[in-house]
């Protein structure tokens, strides 16, 4: 740890009687798992972890922490793909699975307030109990934490009609880098008092804040879904028809784009060859409707058919049982981790307007031809969002190393002018930042600079991400 007024011993001595010697960790098992996310392979050995419970406990360490300029990170449940929770300057992990209790559903204002370490899904089963609905649902909803949801403004499949975290975080008890505990909202559906506290710290990817209350808003439950998988002989068709969906008036629940590489990687992944790939197929549509009438949703399902009618399709596959659904939801689901199987890979987050996606999907397969990389296409079309597994298969170290940043450069530009940014989804962290002068001037650069410098002014909370200015090593 960097201090240079205290020994190892003595830190170890204070965050003891903090936390108690079960709850600071410094064995090599517990500092390899804090050293790492779901970001390619990069591995930043913490020197130890710490396990709070309780907000005080949080406050006692960040207040320790800021006194004697220690860094340290917030992690949930390091299942981020942008790294920004890897603890890039070693020192501290503020690791925060022990803070996991549902703390009240308020049923009567459709609220539900929760400790950051609660699994996405147990949330979302817990608040299901009792007919009330948490939409957002990241493809990592059975491990990540809603802590780590709200630092990264999670998305997912659902967001093309329920939207991202953002739009369901109403207040949030947050603990500053000086130890100061705050709320930053209340616990309101509609709030324009003051600055947007609460928004700023969404997203901020534990670099203002550590999180240590959230305060939901809830829908009530969709009694019915229905689910098809649309194939297309062209992926740039298929890209095509998802703006002509919206046109027609229909708002899917999700709108998922898989090119043949994603699915074929995915079928492959859980072994699983029974959702039928004929050859001529370049690409499916994963589409599903949800409300209250199953009438009514059969003839959403059917409008929508009907406009996909017009593009070169395959024999549509209609999910009508649960098990069959759970099996469509599997095989998207894994996508992202199938198509990282089989190759070291850089991973992009690109977003445009949706009527802009066929654009976007040739230029990355243009750049894979000038640049000799292959890419597995995938992701939330309904948003707009496509995620970009470029893969480094027999590209030479050099070429993968000095080149591809350019053809990535190059990408981020194109996405840029259709309208586009960086991300949709998985955040910025300490992979995407050397690409924020793309997308930002220098002056809103500075206001991001200034807005860190003021919730953090001696820099110890999860330094070296989003921002571009800094360099480790
Ligand atoms: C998804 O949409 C998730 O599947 C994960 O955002 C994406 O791992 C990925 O590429
Ligand atoms: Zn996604």
């Amino acid at each position: 740890m960097h201090t240079n007024e205290l020994t190892q011993q003595e830190v170890l001595d204070f965050f003891n009687s903090v936390l108690g010697p079960q709850r600071v960790l410094t064995d090599s098992e517990n500092l390899h798992i804090a050293g790492a996310d779901h970001t390619e392979d990069f591995v930043f050995l913490p020197e130890l972890v710490l396990q709070p419970q309780t907000t005080e406990e949080v406050s006692k360490i960040l207040v320790y922490c800021n006194e004697h300029k220690l860094v340290i990170t917030p992690r949930g449940a390091g299942t981020g793909l942008s790294g920004g929770c890897l603890p890039v300057l070693g020192s501290i992990v503020l690791d925060m699975r022990r803070m996991n209790r549902i703390l009240d559903i308020d049923v009567e204002n459709f609220q539900v307030t929760t400790e950051p370490g609660v699994i996405t899904e147990v949330l979302q089963n817990a608040v299901r109990e009792q007919g009330l609905f948490y939409p957002v649902d990241p493809a990592s909803k059975g491990s990540c934490f809603i802590g780590g949801n709200v630092a990264e403004n999670s998305g997912g499949a659902r967001a093309v009609k329920y939207g991202v975290v953002k739009d369901y975080v109403l207040n949030l008890e947050v603990v500053l880098p000086d130890g100061s505990v705050i709320w930053t909202g209340a616990n309101t559906l509609k709030n324009a008092t003051g600055y947007n506290l609460t928004q700023l710290v969404v997203g901020s990817e534990g670099t203002l804040a550590v999180i240590t209350k959230i305060v939901l808003k809830l829908l009530p439950q969709p009694a019915k879904d229905l689910l098809i998988l649309v194939p297309f002989y062209s992926a740039e068709e298929a890209c095509q028809a998802v703006n002509k969906v919206f046109l027609a008036g229909y708002t899917p629940s999700a709108l998922e784009f898989m090119e043949r590489d994603a699915i074929m990687a995915a079928r492959k992944f859980i072994g699983d060859y029974s959702i039928p790939l004929p050859e001529a197929i370049q690409a499916h549509l994963l589409i599903e409707v949800d409300g209250q009438e199953e009438a009514y949703l059969m003839q959403e399902i059917e409008g929508i058919v009907q406009v996909l009618a017009q593009f070169s399709t395959g024999e549509v596959l209609f999910a009508d049982n649960q098990k069959d659904k759970d099996k469509l939801w599997r095989l998207r689901r894994v996508t992202g981790e199938a198509a990282k199987a089989s190759s070291i890979y850089k991973e992009e987050d690109t977003v445009v307007p949706r009527a802009k996606l066929p654009q976007l999907l040739a230029k990355v397969k243009e750049l894979g031809k000038a640049y000799g990389f292959d890419s597995i296409c995938y992701g939330h079309a309904g948003d707009g969002n496509l995620h970009v597994n470029i893969l480094k298969n027999n590209m030479p170290d050099e070429v993968w190393k000095h080149e591809l940043p350019k053809a990535i450069r190059e990408l981020f530009v194109y996405t840029k002018s259709l309208g586009g940014t960086l991300s949709g989804e998985h955040g910025i962290g300490y992979v995407q930042k050397d690409f924020m002068d793309i997308v930002f001037s220098e002056v809103e650069l500075q206001l991001m600079r200034g807005i860190k410098k003021l919730f953090d002014p001696n820099n110890i909370l999860n330094p070296g991400k989003i921002l571009p200015e800094y360099r480790v090593g």
